[in-house]
């Protein structure tokens, strides 16, 4: 394999030239399989761009899961691996955006740029999982490209800010280079360019999907956004903050951190249920009217005078009723936004714990014993981070660029994700709508809660849903998309309807473990 790939490389260097590929006789109708075609961009030179390896795969093969992406198998495909810009930056440590591009045998003629998460660093297998449902968009036929963002990594290893261009990469530069290059290996690769581009991503993949419609508003065709990581330096004060609260619930020469007892967890779960549960036609432990649960009234867990069970400390129902409702500065106003009551805040299952302080280490270190907070001093240091502003997608809301062109966004958001509040992500969208127009925002936009999923993923959720599909059909066809059928990822029974947001999945009745059972309503109507 490896000597005809050399045998290629070196016929191809014989006839050098730009336009190398898209003039070899290789490439030529029938006179190139996908296998020869394939080998023939292994050691591809263009620019700063350098293809390390291209290998194909007739039988397609098994790809690793990670977080919030359970392991695929691959359709057969051609994967390119490659490097963009590899340079020893100025802290001496050798950067580049490293990429993968999986180019299946049978494309439906598209591109899709997946999203990373975290702060990237290593290069997640391209078959681009999120909101796709039971089948991702390489096995639908995408051509699908994934990097790293420019450096190499751990999850959060923030050690490559020390170099401004892999600084950059991250912040921005690097969706736009891998777009450019990895869609035009998919044409020299077909022969043909793609003729529609999408984004899909989670996370850091969702700030990536909101700033390229901000900022690079003509490289994409439809995207969907998932829990972005919109301005982590405001969420991550949110839940120190409530943190915070709650260690002053504690006695004196208590260290803390403080955490709610598994029995409190409960009450709060049972009364969220009491509360917010019914208010869509069906008590099923899920609550569907996430608007109507804004009313929630934590007072009702309060122990009264001499109770002390199935029931919580005034004082502790305080530091709860604050950490959901979040920080205010001096004026009295709120950076942030509440977070949602929803039946996963106390979830201490797989992946993240929910909102309602555990007490445990979050992803960046251990949780606070500090009893007081300057609100206003935090602020200004968050509101003076270089990489934060530049990260930022919270506030640029004029893509009328983006919509101009046809440009269509599927939100999707946890209701109970602990890291970033669904109300933030909601927040921007109807913000967006107000500096872009409703009619031109109701054209192109739609958000879909997702009651009871964590972060991305997970908890008590209907948290397998397609979004990519309808996105599809609406850049395409201009077929807008209503209720979205959701089943549960970790397999259990059931399903359940996500509508777009504010309208939420009403049960009329019959098996209320199908879609079809649910109507979408707004959260004024009434029987
Ligand atoms: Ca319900």
């Amino acid at each position: 394999m490896m000597n005809r790939r050399f045998a290629v490389i070196a016929t191809l260097l014989g006839t050098a030239g730009a336009g190398l590929l898209a003039t070899s006789p290789l490439m030529g109708e029938g006179e190139a399989t996908l296998a020869e075609r394939c080998e023939m961009l292994a050691g591809h030179v263009d620019g700063d761009l350098r293809i390390s390896a291209a290998s194909f795969y007739p039988e397609g093969r098994e790809a690793a899961g990670g977080p919030g992406s359970p392991a695929a198998t691959m359709p057969p495909h051609c994967l390119v691996e490659g490097m963009i810009n590899e340079r020893v930056g100025a802290d001496g440590v050798t950067y580049g955006i490293g990429f993968e591009l999986a180019l299946p045998a049978q494309w439906n003629q598209r591109y899709l740029l997946q999203g990373g998460g975290g702060l990237n660093g290593r290069i997640r297998p391209p078959i681009g999982p999120v909101a796709s449902g039971d089948s991702n968009a390489l096995a639908r036929g995408f051509a699908v490209a994934s990097h790293d963002s420019g450096h190499k990594g751990g999850g959060f290893d923030a050690s490559f800010m020390a170099d401004q261009r892999a600084s950059l990469d991250f912040a921005e530069t690097a969706v736009l280079r891998v777009t450019l290059a990895t869609r035009a290996l998919t044409e020299r690769f077909y022969g043909a360019a793609p003729h529609h581009s999408y984004m899909t991503g989670c996370s850091t993949g969702g700030r990536e999907g909101m700033l390229a419609s901000q900022r690079y508003p003509e490289l994409f065709d439809g995207i969907v956004v998932g829990a972005p990581a919109m301005r982590p330096g405001y969420s991550n004060l949110a839940a120190e903050y409530g943190q915070m609260l709650l260690n002053q619930t504690l006695p004196e020469g208590d260290a803390g951190p403080a955490a709610f007892s598994p029995a409190e967890r409960s009450v709060i779960d049972r009364e969220i249920l009491r509360q917010c549960d019914g208010l869509d036609g069906r008590e099923d432990g899920m609550v569907m009217n996430v608007e109507a649960c804004r009313a929630f009234d934590p007072a009702a867990l309060q122990c009264a005078p001499g109770e002390s069970t199935d029931c919580i400390a005034p004082a502790r129902v305080e530091a709860l009723r604050g950490a959901m409702a979040g920080y205010r500065d001096a004026t009295g106003r709120a950076p942030y936004v509440p977070y949602p009551w929803d039946t996963g805040i106390t979830w201490s299952g797989p992946g993240l714990p929910g909102f309602v302080s555990t007490g445990q280490s979050g992803p960046f270190g251990p949780a606070t014993r500090a009893r007081r907070m300057d609100v206003d001093a935090r602020l200004h240091d968050i509101r003076w981070d270089a990489s934060g502003r530049l990260t930022s997608t919270a506030y640029w809301t004029n893509l009328n660029a983006y919509l101009g062109h046809g440009g269509k966004m599927l939100f999707f958001h946890g209701v109970s994700d602990p890291w970033f509040s669904a109300f933030d992500t909601w927040d921007y969208f109807q913000r967006a709508r107000a500096a872009n127009g409703p009619e031109a925002w109701d054209d192109a936009a739609r958000f879909y809660m997702v009651p009871g999923m964590g972060h991305c993923s997970g908890g008590n959720a209907f948290d397998s849903f397609d979004l990519l599909g309808p996105l599809v059909e609406w850049v395409e066809e201009g077929e807008a998309p209503g209720t979205i059928s959701a089943a549960r990822r970790n397999g259990g029974q059931g399903g359940m309807a996500l509508c777009p947001h504010p309208s939420y999945a009403y049960y009329e009745g019959g098996d209320g473990g199908i879609a079809a059972s649910y109507s979408c309503r707004m959260p004024e109507e009434m029987d």
